[in-house]
């Protein structure tokens, strides 16, 4: 007896320690981003948020070290055109995950201070409306990389995007 006890705190203590990207019912998987093209002075931040808890949550704030300024952002059609507009919070629903992607979603690096590199990964934090904050591990593709599915959508890289800031 006295031996299934100590495992069992044993146990519990690999958890607390182990598990960064995860806070309250929030569970943040798959975070990535594309290295900077260029000299392309913007980046964005995909992922997926999974919501595993009883109540609806809200993502309302986002920030990172690679940039002077950190948004929530999400794609609309004008016509034929593509644009990028901040949002102010992205919901995350009770039971639900919530795909950031390219031509969806997205956390927007808004003046880089160094161009993106394949291969480098760096920390975002993210602020839940309940959960609080969760800082997760980004890391960084190759410019032309669409994430794991292969419903990536191409609509990012086109001509037609402007970016309104
Ligand atoms: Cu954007």
């Amino acid at each position: 007896m006295t031996r299934l006890i100590s495992t069992v705190a044993a146990v519990a203590v690999a958890l607390s320690v182990s598990a960064p990207a995860w806070a309250a019912d929030i569970a943040v998987t798959d975070a990535w981003s594309r290295a900077s093209a260029g000299m392309a002075r913007a980046g964005a931040g995909f992922m997926q948020i999974t919501n595993s808890g009883a109540a609806d949550d809200r993502l309302i704030a986002a920030s990172a070290p690679v940039s002077e300024k950190t948004e929530l952002h999400t794609h609309i059609h004008e016509g034929t055109v593509m644009r990028m507009r901040q949002v102010e919070a992205i919901d995350v629903p009770a039971g639900q995950t919530v795909t950031l992607k390219p031509g969806g979603l997205h956390v927007m690096f808004i003046t880089l201070k160094a161009p993106l590199q394949e291969g480098q990964t760096f920390d975002v934090a993210l602020e839940f409306e309940k959960a609080g904050i969760l800082t997760v591990p980004i890391h960084v593709q190759g410019p032309g990389a669409m994430g794991g599915g292969a419903m990536g959508g191409a609509a990012m890289g086109g001509g037609g995007m402007k970016h309104g800031h």
